[in-house]
Order: structure tokens, then C-alpha cells, then sequence
């Protein structure tokens, strides 16, 4: 496959000012006209060929300025649309008629049918499914859109920007016309059509326009809606509030759509939602879901600004809109509950997704420079990793410059594809500051490794902090440069609150932060009175690996008194990880692993905490996953060892504290009505990580069978359900409460995910079977993403027992079923195959299967270019 590289981009030559679609719509034969008023770029010759991009197309006919084509003045293929003698003017009309057919299109891009609803999705490249087009997100075009389906299958017809005319016309058919006043590049163009109930409200921004809002789902859901309704109208007034934006259309439009590829999509003025991102009840939805739902709602509508009136202006920028928007949401969130336990939240995410693409093989900087298949880079590190990035800009100018960045930022760039140069040279100018050795953040991959040693010196009352940064190589990149790390810091005296001192060499350290510039630093800091223990990289200011050379009693130490609380969740997660490697270890020679009782005992404290929140005590005492242990082992993993390690650490805090836990248990048990709420939600995370102890101590299945049974809401009758997958594998409890689930929610697709997902993450080397036979459950399907995630995603990123079980079974199958998928969704296989990255960090006997697993679906026939870049990324 062709390579795309950054230092190739050339603007276009020609502009498509106006682009005006109809649409005939049948779902095997739907007639796509294009109306684009093509315009040369000043300065570009008339014999220039234009060259529109196409993805398996059929062409029906071809105008220019209204006469048809001569058969000699043009080419069409499949996927591209060549004309070679255009008119002289600089300006002409093309009219292009394109057929496609929406049922027949099972990759989910450009239009589709879902559950018989016509909708599409365009980014990154899909539009060029529907119609010839410059489909590069530089070319700004204003559309017009003329809908017309049948009036009984088809009433509700939707696109972008505002609505205008509407009609019947004969044979049972209507239209509806759209016009969206603000230019887009193509990816955030959209269509819906379907039989949809429709739920509406109003926002009135500051500006005093008042919004239609309304979002659409399937009849007989609109209760459902009622969250995601109020989480958009929190988000409209924050970006109001917090950035100064606010909406643009006369209405908002949010449409839920059971088979999507992704979470959602913020087309101008309609977003599209996979279903699983609107639809919340107490009933049906989990605490999580609400969370995730309120996040997306806010991430989807923030594009608005960072995305679409600002868009890219190619696809190696695409962190200039993700990074950025993630952020973004990642503040609302911040805001909107607790920013504690929101920013603990996004470090796990950040260390359980990005850190692992940035240590392995498909690692690549937060700008690409290079790319096969440009739907590969929807990645942690582009999101997530560019979020930090983000945040970084923002600790580094404080928030008063940082707004002025970003308001700087609008100004000069609405309207406009901009670069991450243009995104960084706005807070240099809006704070005079010099940010090029920062820049490398967005150019180098890897995740920077610091070191750090801290040595107190009583009789001059100075301590010494020797820190040292590292970036291991990645593919394409073997030598790095020394990168600018901010690093937050305070230092802890012996009564828990933060101590005085004074710099020696001030240049590196301003405002509680140290800035890593150099390979090394020794700094030094005088008056400091007693030998304080270091809180270092506060709040997780800088995405790096840190390892401080301290005792544990230092890191007890922090655990429990860090003014920070970041700060504290990370030095008791620390001592897990440190913990659980020797463990694992020692279970893997067969050896009984013993457990630090200081360590055993802070759980015990942190639990009975009642000044620390009940979602921060939950996060504490949630054990690292097995995923993040292997991670930070790094190599030779053996799973079935660290999950043994870590059951045994499990029983060791739930049986030292059985009695504090069950009284915990009781207490924390509300008989109010559920409310979705942030601290609601804290208490019921705190109480079913206190029940998960509870069962794998006593190893008494009752109380989960018990609370799965009087759950009156998802969030825990979920939790029980999974408590009892994972600690009573082999009970008739166990059986019993499936069996019930599967008979009361067979009928609810989202929730009958749920059932998937919870047996395909039970661990254990049966695990392979059972998701064997769930692959051949009626339900199952491998057209639905959802349905697919739910069992096969599931198991190959949350059941590392199964996944990875010693005979290679589950990387077989894993493999025969990302190569049915691939066939009819190249997208989604893509993104499933990526859970092999981590291969070589396995023992030897694990490594050598997965090898040959990759190996075999690298050699498969007729690879999509979607996997065959992941896959050969992954070998090489
Ligand atoms: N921009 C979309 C993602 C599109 C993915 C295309 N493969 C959703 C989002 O990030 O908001
Ligand atoms: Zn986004």
C-alpha cells in the first residue's frame, strides 16, 4: 500500500466553494447527485487535471457546466474520477451522478443501514464512498443537501446545519432540504433517514440564540435520553463559560444508531452516536455508562469549536482536534464531578491504553509523520497522549494565558485547517514564550522514562534531587532528543502538609514545578528543615515513566498523607506493583508469595477513611489490573503467575479486614432511589469493590447471588454478576444469575452486551471455550461492533488468563475471528487485531504462539489495507 507522508503535503488545486447534494435513497440502490462549484487555485494552469477521490464507486453520469461529458474527457474508476479538459474559467459546475447501495455496506463508512435507519459516517474517508470529491479536510465547502425517501420508512430526514424546505412528492416519497452555512471539509458531512422517535428541548446561548435540540432514537426509547439531554445543555453552558464559545446553528441534532464503528461522530450540527453513548437508565446502564455517555455527549459537542470551526489541515494533525477536544472533556468532567478522582481516572486510562502502544511496536509520536492507513491512528496516543500535551501547554502559562492562547487561537484561525505548529505558535505568542523544545512532545514517540533521587544533607538543611530522563527508541526513531518535563513537586514533612524551601539554581524550578530540560539535573534546595519525603510529578503534570529511589516506608508514607491526592493513589499503587511482581514471581516457581502487612493494613485505613471520598477509597483500593502488572514487568509474562499473585493479594486485604469490610458493605447499602450522580456513584464503586474482597476471602458465593438478586439498578447488579464470574467461577450461583440475565434482557441489545462482556472477561483457561461457544450463541453477531467488542474485544484486552492461555488457543481463535471480520469490516478487525501488540514482552513459549498466529494472518488472502498495516506494524 501507498505511504502518506507529512513533508508531502501540498495544498490543493482547486477549491470546491459550494457543494450541493440530493439524495434518492433506496436501500440497494440510492442515487448520490453532486452539484460542486469547482474553482482553480490562483496561480494553477487550466490544463491541470482535477483528480476527485472515490472508494467503490459507480459512475452514472457526468456534467460539466450542464452539458453532458464527452466519454473522451474524462476517467472514472472505482476510486477516483479524472478530468483532464476543463473549461478555461476559473470557476465551473460539476454535476456527478453516483449509485450506491447502502444495504449492501457492511463496513460501516459512508451511507449505511442500520436497523433500517440510512445514516453515515465520513471521517476519516468516507465521503468518497458516496460521492467523488476532493476528500481532504483543507477543502472547506458549503453544503446544500436535498433528502428524499419513502414518507412511512423514511419520516424523520436529517443533515447538517439548518433545516429548510420540506415536502411530498409522488409514490409515497417526501424531501427535505439542509443547508449548513458554515464550511466543512467533507469528514464532517452526515445524512440520517429513518423511522426515529424524537425527543426535543431548547438551549438559549449567551449570545441569546435560541437552539433546537433534538436527539433521536428508537421508538420506545425516548426515556432513555433523559442524561444524555442534560449532560448537552451542561456542556453547551460550560464551553461557554469555561472557553467562551458558544453555539453556532438554530439547531443540535444527536442521533442514535445501534452498528457503529466507534463511539460517535461530530458531524456539523448532527452528531451520530453509536447507541451505547445516548441510551441510560437506572435499569439498564451502568454508573460507568452514565460517565462515559456525559463524556462523549460533552467531547462530541465540544468539536463544535475544536474540529469543525477550527478543523485540521490534514490527517497527520489530527491530534490538533483530538488531543484538544479530549482535554477539553476531560476538564468538563473535571468540573462537573470530582477532579480528583476524574484526573486518577484519565492516568489509568492514559498508563492502561497509551503506554503500551508508546512501548511496543505500533508506537508513533502524538503527530504522525508518516501513515498506510490513516484509521490506524485513532489512537491513545493521538487522544489521550495529546490531551497531556494539552494539559502540559496549560500548566506550563497557568490559566489565565493559557485561555488567552486559546482565545488567540479562534481568532486567527476560525474558518480555517490549521497545523499543530499554527495550534502552538498562538500560547507563544499569547505569553512570549519560547515553546520549540517543548514542540518535541507532538514529534517524538515514546513514553520518557525519569529517574529521580532525592539526598538530605541535616547539618545544611539542603536537599539534593539528582533527576535524569531517558526516551527509549521506537520504531523509526532509534536516537531521541532531550525533551522539556514539567514536573509538579512538593516536599512532605514529617506532619503530612508541604514543606518550605528555596532553590539554589532557580532556573529550573518555578512554581512548584520542575522543568527537566537537560539529560540531568542535580538540584538543590536550602532550607529545608527536616528530611522530607518527595511528591513528585503532582497531579501527573508530565505523561512519563517516574521511579523515584525511595523505601517503602517513604511510600507508605505518601500514601497515606500526600497533600496530593494523585499523589497518594499513586504511591499506594506503586507499592501494589511492587508487590505483585515479586509475588508473581514467586508463583511462578510455585512458590506461596507473603504480603507486607504495612501494605495490608493502609488498605484497611484507606477503606475506613470517611475524610477521603468514596470514589477516590474505591480507585485506591482497586488492585492494579493484570495488564497493568504485566506492564510494568516488561518482560518474560507469564498471566497465569500475576493473576494468581494478584487473587492471593485479594484474599490477604479482604481477610485481614473481613469484619471492617462487611460492616462497610452494610453501610454503604442506600435505599434511595438511584440517582447517576458522582457521589452516588462513588459510594456504590466503594461498596462493589468491598463485595468483590468479601467473595474472594470467604469464597461464600451467597452475597453476590444475594445483591445481584435485589439490585435495583444495573450498576450493581452488574457488579455481582462479575463478582461472581470471576470469584465463583464453578458456582450454581454463578449459573443461576447468568441464566437469569440472559432471560430478562434478551431483548435489550446494549444490555445483552453486557452478558457477553462479563463471561468473556471471567479468567481462567476456560475462558477460551466458553467465548467459543458465546461465538456461536443466536445473539451473537459479527456485524454489530457492539456485539463484537463486547465478547472478542473483551477478551482480548480484559482476560489476559484466557487470551493468552499457554497452548495458544486463544490466540487461534482470536485470529479466526478477526479474519471473518476483516472481510466485511476492515475497520473494526483493524482495531481488534492491535491487542497482540504487546507479544514480545510474553514468556518465550507464549511469544513464539503469538508469533505464529501473526504470521498467519499476515499471510491470509486478500488483506484489507487495515490489517495488513497493523499486522505487519506489529511484526516488524
Ligand atoms: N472524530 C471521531 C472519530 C472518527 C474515527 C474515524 N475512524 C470521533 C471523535 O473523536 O470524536
Ligand atoms: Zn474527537
Amino acid at each position: 500500500g501507498q505511504v502518506f507522508k507529512l513533508e508531502d503535503y501540498r495544498p490543493s488545486d482547486f477549491r470546491i466553494p459550494a457543494t450541493e447534494l440530493t439524495f434518492d435513497l433506496a436501500p440497494e440502490r440510492t442515487l448520490v447527485t453532486a452539484e460542486l462549484t469547482i474553482e482553480r487555485q490562483p496561480g494553477v494552469a487550466a490544463k491541470t487535471p482535477l483528480v476527485l477521490d472515490g472508494d467503490g464507486l459507480t459512475l452514472v453520469s457526468l456534467a460539466i457546466d450542464g452539458e453532458a461529458a464527452g466519454a473522451a474527457s474524462f476517467r472514472a474508476t472505482p476510486d477516483s474520477l479524472t478530468l483532464r479538459s476543463l473549461p478555461a474559467a476559473r470557476s465551473f459546475r460539476l454535476t456527478i451522478v453516483t449509485e450506491i447501495a447502502p444495504a449492501e455496506n457492511a463496513a460501516l463508512m459512508g451511507l449505511y443501514l442500520s436497523n433500517s435507519v440510512y445514516c453515515t459516517q465520513c471521517e476519516a474517508e468516507g465521503f468518497r464512498r458516496i460521492t467523488y470529491f476532493l476528500d481532504r479536510p483543507d477543502v472547506l465547502s458549503v453544503y446544500t443537501v436535498r433528502i428524499e425517501a419513502d414518507l412511512k420508512t423514511a419520516p424523520l430526514l436529517l443533515s447538517n446545519g439548518n433545516p429548510g424546505e420540506t415536502g411530498e412528492l409522488n409514490g409515497g416519497r417526501h424531501f427535505a432540504v439542509w443547508h449548513d452555512p458554515f464550511p466543512k471539509p467533507s469528514y464532517l458531512f452526515a445524512l440520517v433517514a429513518g423511522d426515529l422517535a424524537t425527543v426535543s428541548d431548547s438551549f438559549e446561548t449567551m449570545e441569546g440564540r435560541k437552539v433546537a435540540l433534538g436527539i433521536h432514537v428508537e421508538h420506545g426509547k425516548q426515556d432513555r435520553t433523559t442524561y444524555a439531554m442534560d449532560a448537552l445543555k451542561r456542556s453547551m453552558k460550560w464551553d461557554e463559560e469555561r472557553f467562551g464559545r458558544a453555539y453556532d446553528l438554530d439547531v443540535f441534532n444527536i442521533v442514535a444508531v445501534s452498528d457503529f464503528n466507534m463511539g460517535a461522530m461530530e458531524n456539523k450540527g448532527l452528531n451520530i452516536f453509536n447507541d451505547k453513548y445516548v441510551l441510560a437508565d437506572p435499569e439498564t446502564a451502568t454508573d460507568t455508562d452514565f460517565a462515559n455517555i456525559e463524556a462523549i455527549i460533552a467531547h462530541e459537542y465540544f468539536h463544535n469549536w475544536t474540529g469543525n470551526r477550527i478543523t485540521c489541515r490534514d490527517w497527520f494533525q489530527l491530534c490538533l482536534k483530538e488531543g484538544l477536544t479530549v482535554y477539553r472533556d476531560q476538564e468538563f468532567t473535571a468540573d462537573q464531578r470530582s477532579r480528583a478522582v476524574e484526573r486518577i481516572g484519565d492516568v489509568r486510562t492514559l498508563k492502561g491504553h497509551q503506554f503500551p502502544e508508546d512501548q511496543g511496536p505500533l508506537a508513533h509520536p502524538v503527530r504522525p509523520r508518516r501513515y498506510r492507513e490513516i484509521n490506524n491512528f485513532y489512537t491513545a496516543t493521538v487522544y489521550e497522549k495529546g490531551a497531556e500535551v494539552v494539559r502540559m501547554i496549560q500548566a506550563l502559562l497557568g490559566p489565565d494565558l493559557f485561555r488567552a492562547g486559546m482565545d488567540l487561537y479562534f481568532e486567527r484561525h476560525d474558518g480555517e485547517a490549521a497545523t499543530v505548529e499554527e495550534f502552538v505558535k498562538v500560547f507563544e505568542d499569547a505569553a512570549g514564550r519560547d515553546l520549540s523544545q517543548f514542540f518535541l512532545w507532538y514529534q517524538q514517540a515514546g513514553t520518557p522514562n525519569v529517574t529521580a533521587k532525592a539526598r538530605y544533607d541535616e547539618g545544611a538543611r539542603v536537599l539534593a534531587i539528582d533527576i535524569e530522563q531517558s526516551i527509549p527508541p521506537t520504531p523509526g526513531e532509534s536516537r531521541k532528543k532531550v525533551m522539556h518535563i514539567p514536573l509538579a513537586f512538593g516536599l512532605v514533612g514529617p506532619d503530612g502538609s508541604d514543606m518550605d524551601w528555596k532553590a539554589v539554581d532557580g532556573a529550573s524550578v518555578e512554581n512548584g514545578v520542575i522543568h527537566l530540560r537537560k539529560r540531568k539535573h542535580a538540584l538543590r534546595f536550602s532550607g529545608v528543615s527536616e528530611r522530607p519525603r518527595l511528591s513528585l510529578n503532582r497531579g501527573f503534570s508530565a505523561p512519563v515513566t517516574l521511579s523515584v529511589e525511595e523505601n517503602r516506608a517513604d511510600r507508605i508514607f505518601l500514601a497515606r498523607h500526600d497533600g496530593d491526592l494523585f499523589c497518594r493513589w499513586q504511591a499506594l499503587n506503586t507499592l501494589m506493583v511492587e508487590v505483585l511482581i515479586a509475588a508473581a514471581n514467586l508463583c511462578r516457581d510455585g512458590r506461596p508469595p507473603d504480603f507486607p502487612a504495612d501494605l495490608v493494613a493502609l488498605c484497611g485505613d484507606i477503606a475506613a477513611d470517611e475524610s477521603l471520598e468514596p470514589a477516590f477509597r474505591a480507585l485506591a483500593l482497586t488492585l492494579p489490573a493484570e495488564a497493568d502488572i504485566a506492564r510494568e514487568m516488561g518482560s518474560n509474562i507469564d498471566p497465569d503467575a500475576i493473576l494468581a499473585a494478584r487473587t492471593l493479594l485479594a484474599e490477604a486485604i479482604g481477610s485481614a479486614h473481613a469484619q471492617a469490610f462487611a460492616a462497610l458493605y452494610g453501610a454503604l447499602d442506600s435505599k434511595a432511589p438511584f440517582t447517576p450522580d458522582s457521589g452516588s456513584a462513588g459510594r456504590r464503586a466503594l461498596r462493589n469493590i468491598i463485595l468483590d474482597y468479601l467473595a474472594v476471602s470467604s469464597g461464600e458465593a451467597s452475597l453476590a447471588a444475594r445483591q445481584y438478586a435485589d439490585a435495583s439498578n444495573m450498576t450493581d447488579r452488574a457488579a455481582a454478576l462479575t463478582v461472581l464470574a470471576t470469584r465463583h467461577g464453578e458456582s450454581t450461583d454463578k449459573a443461576e444469575a447468568f441464566a437469569d440475565f440472559e432471560r430478562r434482557y434478551r431483548t435489550d441489545a446494549l444490555v445483552l452486551d453486557k452478558w457477553f462482556q462479563i463471561q468473556a472477561a471471567a479468567p481462567g483457561p476456560a475462558a477460551v471455550e466458553t467465548v467459543r461457544a458465546l461465538g456461536e450463541h443466536p445473539a451473537f453477531s459479527l456485524t454489530n461492533p457492539n456485539r463484537l467488542r463486547a465478547l472478542v474485544g473483551t477478551f482480548s484486552t480484559a482476560n489476559q488468563t484466557g487470551f493468552h492461555r499457554a497452548d495458544g488457543e486463544g490466540y487461534r481463535f482470536f485470529a479466526e475471528i478477526v479474519l471473518q471480520v476483516e472481510k466485511k469490516n476492515p475497520q473494526v478487525a483493524a482495531r481488534l487485531a492491535t491487542a497482540l501488540r504487546s507479544w514480545r514482552s510474553l514468556e518465550p513459549g507464549r511469544k513464539a504462539l503469538a508469533r505464529e498466529v501473526l504470521l498467519r494472518m499476515s499471510s491470509a488472502e486478500n488483506l484489507s489495507a487495515d490489517l495488513r498495516d497493523i499486522v505487519d506494524r506489529t511484526l516488524a
